[in-house]
C-alpha cells in the first residue's frame, strides 16, 4: 500500500508533488540561509524515510532564497550549549537523514546556488546528482569555526574530492566554485540558466526509468561501495538478477528488439 505524505505537516521543508512523479523539496528558512536546525533534520528524516514507499519517482532538493544551505544552525548550537553526548546524537540524526537520502533508492537531484557550505555540503553530497549555477560555492568552514564535520563529510565529501583536498578545505577554508567545482566532482553539472529548472529537467528524466531500476542505482551502488570487491560482485549479481528480470522491463526490451526504442548516439 502506498504511503501518504502529508505535505501540510512540514514546516521547515516546503514539499510539493508534481504530476510527473517528481517531488520538489525546498529548505524553507531563507532568512537563516537554510541553516539546518534540529527540526529541519527531523523533517528530512521523515520525508526521505517515507519517499521510497510513497510513489516518489525523483526529488529535486533546493534551497529557498539565494543560498542552498549554510550548514549547521550555529545559533541553535550556540544557545543549546550541548554536551558531547547531545551533539553525538544530533550527528546521528543527520546521518539518519542523509543515509535515507543516499540509500533510499529514489533519485535526489540537488539544485545548488549560493553557499553550499559545511553541513550544507554534507547535505548536497548525499544527493545522487548535483547541479550548480555560477553563484554556487563550496566550502567546509568548520575548521575556522572551531568545529568539525559531523554530517558525513569525512565519508561523502572525501569521496567526491579526495582526502587531501578535503583536509585542505577544512584547514584553510578554501572555497571552490565554477567549472573547477565540477572538475573536482563537487557537482556533475554547471548551468548558465536557472539551476532549479535544470535540476527539475534531470529529475523528470530520471523519473522515466523504472522505479526498481532507480532503486538499484540509488541504493545498491552506494551499498556496494561499502563492500569488499568480492562481496560487491556477488551483491551486484543478486541485484541484477532481480532488476534485469522485472516484468516491467519486458516492454522496453521488446521496443529495442522491434527497433522502436531510441538508440544510444553521441552528443551532436
Ligand atoms: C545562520 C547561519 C548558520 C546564516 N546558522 N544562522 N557554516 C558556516 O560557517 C556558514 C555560516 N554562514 C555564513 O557564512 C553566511 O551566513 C552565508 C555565507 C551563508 C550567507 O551570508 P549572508 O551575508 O547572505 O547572510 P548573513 O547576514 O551572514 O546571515 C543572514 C542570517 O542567517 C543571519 O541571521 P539574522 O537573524 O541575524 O538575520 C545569520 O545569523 C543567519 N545564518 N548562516 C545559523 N549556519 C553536523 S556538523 C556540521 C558542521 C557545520 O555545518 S558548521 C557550519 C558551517
Amino acid at each position: 500500500m502506498t504511503l501518504h505524505i502529508d505535505t501540510a505537516s512540514y514546516n521547515n521543508l516546503d514539499i510539493e508533488a508534481q504530476t510527473d512523479g517528481v517531488w520538489v523539496v525546498t529548505l524553507n528558512r531563507a532568512a537563516k540561509r537554510n541553516a539546518l536546525d534540529i527540526d529541519t533534520i527531523e523533517e528530512l528524516v521523515r520525508f526521505f524515510s517515507d519517499a521510497p514507499r510513497a510513489g516518489v519517482r525523483a526529488v529535486v532538493l533546493a534551497g529557498a532564497g539565494d543560498h542552498f544551505c549554510a550548514g549547521l544552525d550555529l545559533i541553535e548550537h550556540h544557545d543549546a550549549d550541548r554536551s558531547p553526548a547531545d551533539f553525538m546524537h544530533v550527528c546521528l540524526r543527520w546521518h539518519e537523514a542523509f543515509n535515507k537520502m543516499e540509500y533510499g533508492g529514489v533519485p535526489v537531484i540537488a539544485a545548488l546556488q549560493g553557499a553550499v557550505v559545511g553541513g550544507g555540503l554534507e547535505l548536497a553530497s548525499a544527493a545522487h546528482i548535483r547541479v550548480m549555477d555560477h553563484s554556487a560555492y563550496f566550502a567546509l568552514p568548520e575548521g575556522q569555526r572551531g568545529l568539525f564535520t559531523g554530517g558525513g563529510a569525512t565519508i561523502r565529501v572525501a569521496d567526491l574530492v579526495g582526502k587531501a583536498r578535503m583536509i585542505d578545505m577544512m584547514l584553510t577554508g578554501r572555497v571552490y566554485q565554477g567549472q573547477q567545482a565540477v572538475d573536482l566532482g563537487l557537482a556533475q553539472y554547471i548551468v548558465d540558466g536557472p539551476v532549479f529548472d535544470a535540476a527539475h529537467e534531470i529529475a523528470r528524466k530520471t523519473a522515466q526509468n523504472l522505479p526498481l531500476t532507480n532503486f538499484a542505482i540509488c541504493s545498491a551502488i552506494s551499498h556496494m561501495q561499502n563492500m569488499s570487491a568480492l562481496d560487491a560482485a556477488y551483491a551486484e549479481a543478486v541485484v541484477a538478477g532481480v532488476v534485469n528480470t522485472q516484468p516491467d522491463a519486458r516492454d522496453r526490451l521488446a521496443a529495442f528488439a522491434d527497433k522502436s526504442a531510441a538508440r544510444v548516439r553521441p552528443n551532436s
